[in-house]
């Protein structure tokens, strides 16, 4: 796509209006900027497995086989650049960015430090940016039957004396907890990977309530919506990977006072798609001009490091990966290019894990289907067709694009909990991004990632 004096033009007015609104801006104070954080799983060089899948080489069951090589692959790069991004926005003074908190997801979290101490401190020489460890795997069992006390009562998950606020506070927990509570301007939390950290913050600190702006997260799909890149299934990956997380973090009493962006695949994915793709590469990003001996050092880094994975992706869908994270950057950035509303999120289990009585299995006690893919069950996408790796999700995460509906948070329930906290308690209202305001600026955000990527 061709971006000529218009387009250039047309950014100059843009960042000219962002920073404008952003001195009036909710969220922003004498710096006059957005103030932001990062709770990301930033994966961006690794050849590595998804975080929390099983870092464990020893099961005592017979039936368990250590983790498969197979399941190491070039993982996503999207959090790197939206990462990238931000920093280079906030040596512009158009944002902050106040820390950065890797959390499990798209790699192991502990190799995720590395990307971010490569990015952060090395690459953009920012030694100044708060960063600690966050969750190395879900808090909460999921995929796996309830563990119960020797009296048979159940381990409970959810509320003061369950385990997920038992376990889930980490140093990057605490580390934003004091970020949070130590400043004098809100802060928008970008929750660009598993929403584990972020569901523990405001689960175990009431008081943080009142100091976030918003929460941000890339993640849900909306009702109905099969989510699909270039005619393939894929996953609401940031979900999937805690669902026990994203359902507390919706029910999290004080988090009824924060607001809620969710930026749905309904937007975020059309941009993977070939017919309308954004692609970050060499033919589309330059660095700034004139360039510094740093721009083209960090660019260069990140253009390297995101090759295996553009090949592993352009293998699996045909063409190269688009930008996901960044879009929770730019809705901050510059609400005015998307489409977004009033809406409900509710999770939807998905029908029947393993151990459920309804669990169909043969006379031989052999299971007739996947976990979670009964004919019958409300989850999009999930059954035989898409195969048992789409399948194996417990629930989904889905909004309603409309505000009035006053169904339960948590739906489709099988009376077999899968391991979701069952809370009794209605849909979460949130706002909802579903679409670019225009074809215009659809151009002009993917003018930004060209001008900032780097
Ligand atoms: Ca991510």
């Amino acid at each position: 796509m061709a971006h000529g004096a218009t387009a250039a033009t047309a950014l100059v007015l843009l960042l000219c209006a962002a920073l404008h609104a952003c001195s009036d801006a909710e969220g922003s104070g004498a710096g006059g900027v957005p103030r932001v954080l990062f709770s990301t799983d930033v994966a961006n060089g690794l050849v590595d497995t998804h975080g929390g899948s099983g870092q464990c080489a020893v099961s005592f069951s017979a039936d368990e086989k250590p983790f498969p090589d197979s399941a190491f692959a070039a993982q996503d790069v999207d959090d790197g650049w939206a990462l990238a991004m931000a920093l280079n926005l906030d040596a512009m003074d158009v944002v902050e960015v106040a820390g950065v908190f890797p959390t499990f997801g798209n790699a192991t979290m502990s190799a995720e430090m590395l990307v971010a101490r490569k990015i952060v401190r090395d690459l953009k020489g920012r030694d100044d940016i708060p960063m600690a460890p966050g969750a190395m795997a879900p808090a909460t069992q999921t995929l796996q039957p309830r563990t119960f006390w020797f009296d048979g009562n159940e381990v409970r998950i959810f509320g003061s004396d369950g385990l997920f606020e038992a376990s889930c506070r980490n140093p990057a927990v605490v580390e934003m907890e004091r970020l949070l509570l130590e400043s004098d301007r809100p802060t928008t939390i970008l929750a660009t990977g598993p929403l584990t950290d972020v569901a523990c913050l405001l689960n175990t600190s009431p008081r943080v309530a009142s100091r976030i702006a918003e929460i941000v997260a890339l993640v849900s799909r909306v009702e109905n919506e099969s989510l699909q890149v270039n005619g393939t299934v894929v996953n609401d990956f940031n979900f999937r990977m805690d669902p026990g997380a994203g359902t507390l973090l919706l029910a999290a009493p004080n988090a009824r006072e924060v607001p809620i962006r969710l930026m749905a695949f309904a937007l975020t994915g059309q941009t993977s798609q070939a017919d309308d793709l954004i692609v970050l590469d060499a033919t589309t990003l330059h660095g700034p001009s004139p360039p510094t001996p740093e721009s083209e050092r960090s660019l260069a880094w990140m253009l390297r490091a995101q090759e295996a994975r553009q090949e592993l992706w352009t293998e699996i869908f045909g063409t190269a990966e688009g930008p996901f994270d960044q879009y929770t950057l730019a809705a901050v950035l510059w609400p005015e290019l998307f489409d977004c509303q009033d809406g409900v999120a509710y999770v939807v289990e998905c029908p029947f894990p393993a151990w459920s009585p309804a669990y169909p299995v043969d006379a031989q006690g052999d299971p007739l289907e996947d976990p979670y893919a009964a004919p019958d069950n409300p989850c999009i996408d999930h059954g035989s067709t898409n195969g048992s790796a789409l399948s194996s999700v417990p629930a989904q995460l889905v909004v309603s694009l409309d505000p009035t509906e006053s169904g339960p948070l948590v739906r489709g329930r099988s009376n077999v909990t899968g391991n979701l906290p069952a809370r009794d308690q209605p849909a979460r209202a949130v706002t909802v991004c579903t679409n670019f305001a225009s074809d215009a600026a659809r151009d002009e955000f993917a003018e930004l990632l060209y001008q900032h990527s780097w």
